[in-house]
């Protein structure tokens, strides 16, 4: 594994907690996840319609700009890929900005990525997750519960939504949360693009 620390950060075994506003706490009744903007119909999905999704595991890198690297840990979660077959997309869709509760709203908080990166087994969302010191376990609140991003290990964390709530697709990027604020748009860690 040659360069697999990028630069500037360093490896932690432990899974830090990062997030702005209040931990959202989950409610089915009230809940569900959204494929909307440019599609050609828009789509909501109840809990129970996400979790009968396929299902994909997969070990991923993490890299948060804060400059902590957490190698290896392991996800369940439904592929980014796999959202993809149930909506119809416009044409010229490039990017996504994927979004998730901030404070009670259910679209707060928000990070854009480019379409064509999110299609591999590397890019979930997730509610299960294991590593060489933990058996396998549902992510915790403060983690995301009950669905939470996980970006490509070529993205910083920040660009992997908690609490996540929909899919925007869009013709053009388009600034999230935090790229609003200043960090990089394209976030890639081995780039060190942590600003704009
Ligand atoms: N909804 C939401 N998702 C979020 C954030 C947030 O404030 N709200 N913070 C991001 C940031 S800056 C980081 S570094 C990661 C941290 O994830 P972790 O706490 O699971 O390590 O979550 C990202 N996802
Ligand atoms: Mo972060």
């Amino acid at each position: 594994m040659g360069n697999r620390l990028p630069p500037g950060q360093f490896e932690t075994e432990k899974w830090p907690i990062l997030h702005q506003g209040d931990v959202y706490e989950f409610n089915e009744a009230t809940w569900d996840f959204r494929l909307f903007g440019e599609v050609k119909e828009e789509i909501s999905l109840s809990y129970e319609e996400i979790m009968k999704l396929p299902k994909t595991v997969s070990t991923v890198d993490m890299h948060c700009v804060t400059t902590w690297s957490k190698f290896a840990t392991t996800f369940e979660g439904i592929a980014f890929r796999d959202l993809m077959k149930i909506v119809a997309i416009n044409e010229n869709v490039k990017y996504v900005k994927i979004y998730g509760y901030y404070n009670g709203d259910r679209f707060g908080y928000s990070a854009n990525l480019p379409l064509d990166a999110l299609l591999g087994d590397d890019a979930l969302f997730v509610y299960r997750w294991k590593d060489q010191n933990h058996e396998w376990q549902d992510i915790t609140p403060k983690h995301g519960y009950p669905l939470r991003f996980i970006p490509p290990a070529t993205f910083y964390l920040w660009k992997g939504t908690k609490w996540a709530s929909g899919i925007r697709f869009m013709k053009e990027d388009e600034a999230g949360f935090w790229e609003e604020l200043g960090y990089s748009m394209t976030a890639n860690p081995f780039k060190e693009e942590r600003y704009r």
